[in-house]
């Protein structure tokens, strides 16, 4: 299989899965992309108790990507556990489980019940929600990320990633990095949406989701530049034992490439996936097989992270 991914120290047939968020927040969406060929599958970020999140409108398909606020809603950690617990006895690849805590705290108590628990999977620990009101972003406060590492890392020991935000200046890749090469990280996940932007009606002049008067994260077409950036520049930082998940803009096997080409392991498709369905897997599997098959690549080994410089 020319697209077979080692990632985590698992294989997967190919690189391609869900972001965190799009097609999971119910056990029947996550059994969608189970029978979907995508070659792995993320829950929707969790609290300990269930949301229901911002009110709607609340995530809005733009000709360019998307905009949302959805605010995290869920179905509540237990119900996530149990479903990661029962399919991991019938599935060889492992599941990522992805939780987005209110506080430092709760991630604490998430990420306990987990080491305590069976799950053999996959933890992404989400750093990055920009849309729940009154909460930053964590992964933003470099000094609180790199407090939090420190009480995870005390007692966790299954396979962690981080979801983090994007970030704009050299200084600040620099400054992460260096925190994030201190800790037995599996990965990195790079980028969740670029929070807060404002998309405008003009015809109607208003905004077009409800919560924060509009602001919301952006997605897809928009945001790829600054997700390869993000990739590229962590890809480049990170010791090599810490994998990177490219996530952002991805929507053709073009885009799927240059991430790869940046140093990308995995692949999540996030507004591809909203506006597509799981039938996007397929495409764009095939698309990235065509132009590995026309530039004579065998596997993505021999192109992950070569990216040339002038
Ligand atoms: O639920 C959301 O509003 C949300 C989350 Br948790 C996230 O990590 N990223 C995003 O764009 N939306």
């Amino acid at each position: 299989m020319k697209q077979e991914t080692t990632f985590a120290n698992a294989k997967f047939a190919n690189p391609f899965m869900n972001a965190s968020g799009v097609h999971c927040m119910s056990i029947k969406d996550l059994q969608d992309l189970e029978k979907s060929d995508a070659g792995a599958y993320i829950t929707k970020s969790c609290t300990l108790e269930k949301r229901e999140g911002n009110p709607s409108p609340r995530y809005v398909d733009l000709a360019l990507g998307s905009i949302n606020s959805m605010g995290l809603p869920n179905l509540g950690f237990r119900y996530y556990l149990d479903y990661v617990l029962e399919v991991q006895q019938n599935q060889d690849t492992p599941i990522f489980f992805s939780i987005a805590g209110m506080s430092p705290e709760e991630n604490l108590e998430m990420l306990d019940n987990i080491q305590k628990s069976a799950f053999s999977g996959i933890t992404e620990l989400n750093l990055s929600c920009p849309n729940v009101p009154g909460k930053p972003q964590l992964a933003y406060d470099f000094q609180a990320t790199e407090q939090l590492l420190e009480k995870v890392f005390a007692f966790f020991k299954k396979p962690l990633g981080v979801k983090l935000p994007p970030y704009f200046d050299l200084a600040h890749f620099d400054q992460m990095a260096e925190i994030l090469n201190k800790f037995p990280l599996t990965y990195v996940n790079s980028v969740n949406s670029v929070g807060n932007a404002l998309y405008i009606d003009t015809e109607e002049e208003t905004v077009v989701i409800k919560p924060k008067n509009g602001f919301g994260g952006l997605g897809g077409q928009y945001i790829k530049p600054t997700a390869l950036a993000n990739v590229r520049a962590f890809y480049t930082r990170l010791k090599p034992e810490i994998q990177i998940i490219g996530t952002g803009g991805i929507e053709t096997g073009q885009d799927a490439f240059e991430h790869l080409l940046c140093g990308a392991t995995m692949l999540q498709l996030g507004t591809a996936l909203h506006k597509e369905g799981p039938e996007i897997f397929p495409r764009i599997i095939r698309e990235l097989q065509e132009i590995m098959d026309k530039k004579g690549y065998k596997s993505i080994d021999e192109f992950r992270g070569k990216l040339k410089s002038l």
